[in-house]
């Protein structure tokens, strides 16, 4: 059972406060959220445009998408800068996971044959040192790895579902037995498994949030378009430093 169980006192003990600066994107995503227990939100002392809203660890999750090796400076789809978001990531993995919080991994897992090499480089494949998550990411907070984009004939950008957009992942699943409602994401690429997760998780009807510190994209107009996207779809920004 989650923290709507719980004694107050411990609720409060394993809350945190997120700052945002989209008040608007806030309360409106706020409203499609239903049966959340503890959510307060009010204008905070710093400026009009800050937001702060209160999360809740004992249903909420981290999700840590693709910090692999290929995606980071020196791989095979090297993003630039990829590896800076793994900083952030760690504090935040440390954090959710100390006060109760899920986080979760996801992993890019191409069989040697993936129908996504040739639109891609090789990248990812299953038992390579490019796969492996990179070496500074603190995986011991992490309780879940979902391993997405295995079959040949198909990708999956999406931390929830393959690129048929039917085929569950079972992350959902997953989330949903544990009573998770609130997701934070952070990782590689903003412009395609960050984008394609935090849609999903927002369709899901998740209260989904970004960090924008601790995202890169692999190209910047289509990290630009992604970010109008998310914005569009309700998603909720924030910066890691402002989550403590
Ligand atoms: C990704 C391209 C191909 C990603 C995965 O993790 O964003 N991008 N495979
Ligand atoms: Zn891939």
């Amino acid at each position: 059972m989650h923290g709507k169980s719980a004694y107050t006192k411990d609720i409060i003990l394993n809350m945190c406060t997120v700052f945002i600066r989209h008040t608007f994107i806030l309360k409106e995503s706020c409203q499609k959220v239903k049966n959340i227990a503890l959510v307060s939100l009010s204008i905070t002392k710093y400026d009009k445009q800050e937001t702060i809203m209160t999360l809740d660890f004992s249903c909420s999750a981290l999700i840590i998408v693709d910090i692999q090796n290929d995606f980071c400076p020196s791989g095979e789809l090297g993003i630039k800068n990829g590896d800076q978001v793994i900083e952030p990531m760690n504090r935040l993995a440390s954090l959710f996971a100390a006060n109760g919080g899920r986080v979760i991994a996801t992993q890019d897992w191409h069989p040697a044959d993936h129908s996504s090499f040739g639109l891609w480089p090789r990248h990812c494949v299953q038992g390579t040192p490019g796969a492996d998550f990179h070496a500074a990411l603190n995986l011991k907070p992490v309780s879940l790895i979902i391993r997405k984009g295995f079959r040949s004939s198909i990708d999956s950008y999406s931390a929830f579902f393959e690129n048929d957009r039917k085929t569950s992942t079972g992350l959902d699943g997953f989330l949903k037995a544990l009573s998770i409602e609130t997701l934070v994401l952070g990782g590689l690429a903003t412009d395609y498994c960050v984008l394609y997760s935090a849609l999903d998780a927002v369709k899901l009807g998740y209260r989904t949030i970004v960090v924008k510190d601790a995202v890169r994209g692999v190209e910047a107009a289509s990290t630009e378009q992604a970010l109008k996207l998310l914005d569009e779809a309700g998603i909720i920004f924030t910066e890691s430093g402002a989550i403590e």
